[in-house]
């Protein structure tokens, strides 16, 4: 009897969290937060926790603004092929639309949370404007693609977490596992600032935080901004699970 008691006691405490399907679930807030991402003199944070249940993903939308004919996108964050974590971010260059891809180590599929974060700097030059934390470590500073545009461009396409929410409002590119904690900062942090986000339990009042999905609601399909001023992601089909801390 004491024995179980004690057992129950010590059971870590869980937390709510978002089960994306892979096949239709996703969560949206509506064309919000231009003025974070796209223009002149921009920087941002995007920041999650994740667990990818596909070993290799394709283009697995964790969150983003993004539409499949290039134009309309601005960015996103994906898991790609062979499980490697992407940040993808859309824009001018030389008068023609371009995209430039960071890409991490692979990761997929192993069945572990992982903390993911991508900072882009507008102000900076190319190759030292964007970086890419995972399990607040940091993987790389070094964009993958040839057309890597010098600012982000605005679009009217929905913010979305789980996949790609396109502006006709139909979905694409869904990602499978889960998603929790997706904070949105209008800063560059550092990495010392990204090891604090992977335990801060955010109040909605921190310097430079924009938006903090913290998917602890337990039920329903309506994610709360813990940003007062922020809004809402209404969710499709997801589930909800705990997970540790
Ligand atoms: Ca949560
Ligand atoms: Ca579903």
């Amino acid at each position: 009897m004491r024995a179980a008691l004690r057992t129950l006691l010590w059971t870590p405490s869980t937390r709510p969290t978002v089960l994306y399907d892979g096949t239709d679930d996703y969560a949206q807030a509506g064309n919000v937060l231009d003025s974070t991402f796209a223009g002149v003199g921009k920087k941002f944070t995007v920041t999650a926790w994740i667990r990818s249940d596909r070993a290799s993903g394709w283009n697995d939308i964790i969150v983003g603004k993004y539409d499949g004919n290039l134009p309309a996108a601005e960015f996103f964050f994906r898991v790609s092929t062979g499980g490697k974590i992407e940040f993808v971010w859309y824009g001018a260059l030389s008068g023609a639309s371009a995209e430039g891809v960071l890409g991490s180590s692979a990761i997929g599929g192993d069945g572990k949370l992982h903390h993911v974060a991508a900072s882009y700097d507008q102000t900076q030059a190319l190759d030292s404007n964007v970086a890419l934390y995972v399990d607040g470590v940091l993987e790389s500073m070094t964009p993958t693609d040839t057309g890597v545009p010098v600012s982000i461009q605005t679009s009217i396409t929905p913010l979305a977490i789980g996949a790609a929410v396109w502006q006709d409002n139909s979905s694409h590119s869904w990602f499978k596992g889960l998603v929790d904690e997706v904070h949105i900062y209008s800063a560059v942090l550092t990495a010392a600032q990204v090891k604090a986000d992977m335990v801060a339990q955010l109040q909605g009042n921190e310097a430079n935080l924009v938006s903090a999905w913290r998917c602890n609601e337990g039920g329903g399909l309506t994610l709360a901004n813990r940003v007062a001023t922020a809004v809402a992601m209404t969710a499709i089909g997801i589930t909800w699970q705990r997970r540790q801390k």
